[in-house]
């Protein structure tokens, strides 16, 4: 089952939408935001809570837990459905709209009538907007850029939510007595960065009991297919997901071709053709044989065709067939290599936990290290001081003799837009280490951007370059930079760029990292987390570094404590030579 916390904090969501488009008291909707925040990163799973325990969640109220409480008690939050039905009909997809806030988007619907994307978009592009108060030209191209963004993002998930309905589903069959194996395929399990349907597989000589269990979740909404190898539904939030049984013997041809990416099986299909043999679902054949050469392991058929076995987030044709043939397939990195997270905040700053909470739960992931990286005081709406700093230096040092995981004090420096971060070299200097980013004055130019990064790598002081790029996934572009010179910049100055683990910034992104490691650049693979499940993405940065080809070696959070020290050391030495 998926966590309570998550469709409670989707519904408070909803609910700061609804109300800052129907209140007019503007601190209302921030404390339903604060609370869905608070939900969502809580640790416990809320299912099961009385009001007192709601009401112990930080940013939680009386109002908001009794709502709660309904929901998890009644499945419904009738005020939630009161406030559904006074928003007309489109205004709530048009406030999807990056930049354009619930206010314009009601306005939108009253004097014009306008009720959907679609509509606006024409209504634009015809000029009926003319006149309309505070839509002038600029606001119109703005919508008309969020709107494309908005439209090349729909329909696909983020890896983070495709993954937890895959999980759920998973659970829901395995435990099957007619299930030999099952397996996720497709973009999730080649760690795409978006997923645009779920595709599970399961090994089977009786389908039938399993297509019905499959198509009855209580997840569906609708049902596409249903048949004896393959079904295919849609969830009640609009999801695919195509589930396929396959004969336990043609399990790994099945695998490789329902993997994909379809680029990865037309070119191993073309090896097959050259040696005179035919590859496809069913297993890899002598050409006119009946009988398949390989088709029971994945490695069974990739070695039919002289190929040694390949990473699932490598098959992208991207090299990885020839790198396959000719020996060279890097070992990549994995999960469990992964000796601590280096880039992690506390509610000192924007986190939702306390520091104690944060350490028990990565203690209990079995990391040998933790750097705790609090927001540093340029980021003004964060309160950092100098003595808050130093304060939880000496709450962490006196941790240490609680647990087995070294505690790293580092902060999270804002690169400022001349390259300069915050704080004096002296004061740099009691870190651990630390991690630079920028968080403002995003639309620079490439070369003032370009120069702002490297001016900052060249700091002795700074270690890792947080979301290099800032992008979001869905909803915002990269800086524009020059990558080569920062790629250069970063090996040489021995900055390591950082691959963000949260499914809504993957940044540097996979073609990004490749580019990166051709410079021998290092990489920390962070979750940035903000909250004790932020901890759980970490997964989804490795598979970002295996796209991007990384190996162990090349990754310094897979490092023993005393080389990771050596690699800050080495930086803070070589700027006094
Ligand atoms: P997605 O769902 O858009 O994120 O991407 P995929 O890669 O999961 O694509 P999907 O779900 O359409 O199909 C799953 C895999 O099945 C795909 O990666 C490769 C294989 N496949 C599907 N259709 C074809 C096809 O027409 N030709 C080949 N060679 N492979 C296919
Ligand atoms: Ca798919
Ligand atoms: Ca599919
Ligand atoms: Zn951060």
């Amino acid at each position: 089952m998926p966590r309570a916390n998550d469709e409670v904090e989707a519904l408070l969501y909803e609910y700061t939408d609804l109300l800052a488009l129907l209140s007019n008291d503007p601190f209302k909707p921030r404390a339903y935001e604060k609370a869905a925040r608070a939900v969502g990163g809580y640790p416990g799973d809320i299912r099961d809570y009385d009001l007192k325990q709601l009401l112990a969640i930080s940013s939680v109220g009386r109002s908001i837990a009794e709502k709660v409480l309904e929901y998890l008690q009644t499945g419904h939050m009738s005020e939630l459905e009161e406030l559904r039905a006074q928003v007309p009909a489109g205004v709530l997809e048009m406030m999807a709209i990056p930049g354009l806030g619930p206010k314009k988007a009601l306005l939108l619907h009253d004097e014009r009538g306008i009720d959907s994307v679609d509509h606006l978009k024409a209504a634009i592009q015809e000029g009926h907007l003319a006149g309309l108060k505070g839509f002038g030209k600029k606001t119109e191209e703005n919508i008309m850029k969020g709107i494309a963004r908005l439209q090349s993002a729909s329909g696909r998930m983020q890896l983070g939510e495709a993954t937890q309905l895959a999980d759920d589903v998973v659970e829901q069959l395995a435990d099957m007595a007619e299930v030999r194996s099952i397996q996720v395929a497709g973009s999730l399990r080649r760690m795409e960065e978006t997923i645009g349907d779920i595709d599970i597989l399961i090994a089977s000589t009786d389908a039938a009991p399993i297509m019905e269990r499959f198509v009855a979740l209580d997840l569906v909404d609708r049902v596409l297919a249903h048949g004896e190898t393959k079904s295919a539904i849609v969830t009640t939030k609009g999801r695919q997901i195509d589930l396929r049984v396959i004969k336990p013997d043609v399990w790994g041809a099945a695998l490789i071709y329902f993997t994909g990416s379809k680029g990865h099986n037309v070119r191993i299909r073309e090896i097959a053709v050259r040696k005179g043999m035919k590859l496809n679902e069913y297993g890899l054949f002598q050409a006119k044989e009946a009988n398949a050469l390989a088709s029971d392991t994945e490695a069974h058929v990739y070695e039919g065709l002289g190929l040694s076995w390949i990473p699932p987030a490598l098959r992208e044709d991207r090299g990885e067939v020839e790198a396959a043939l000719d020996g060279s397939l890097p070992t990549v990195v994995e999960l469990a290599q992964i000796k601590g997270d280096l880039h992690t905040h506390t509610d000192l700053t924007d986190g939702l936990a306390t520091l104690v909470q944060m350490l028990e739960a990565a203690s209990a992931r079995g990391y040998a290290y933790y750097a705790v990286t609090d927001h540093a005081p340029n980021l003004a709406m964060q309160r950092m001081t100098d003595a808050k700093m130093l304060a939880q230096r000496r709450r962490l040092h006196a941790l240490q003799a609680k647990t087995k995981m070294t505690l790293l004090h580092g902060a999270e420096l804002n690169i400022d837009p001349n390259g300069g971060v915050d704080w004096p070299e002296t004061f740099l200097a009691g870190f651990d280490l630390t991690v630079a980013s920028v968080h403002s004055h995003f639309t620079q130019s490439s070369q003032e951007m370009t120069k702002r990064f490297i001016t900052a790598m060249e700091n002795p002081y700074v270690n890792i370059i947080g979301h290099p790029t800032t992008r979001r996934v869905d909803s915002r572009p990269p800086v524009e930079v020059d990558f080569d010179a920062i790629f250069e910049a970063a090996a040489r100055t021995g900055t390591a760029m950082e691959i963000n683990a949260h499914p809504d910034r993957l940044d540097l992104k996979d073609e990004h990292v490749r580019w990166a490691k051709r410079y021998g650049v290092k990489f920390a693979i962070n979750t940035d987390s903000h909250s004790v499940p932020n901890l759980d993405n970490m997964p989804f940065g490795v598979g970002t570094a295996q796209r991007g080809w990384l190996s162990k070696d090349d990754v310094i959070n897979t490092w023993p404590l005393a080389r990771l020290r050596k690699f800050v050391q080495a930086k803070r030495t070589a700027a006094k030579t």
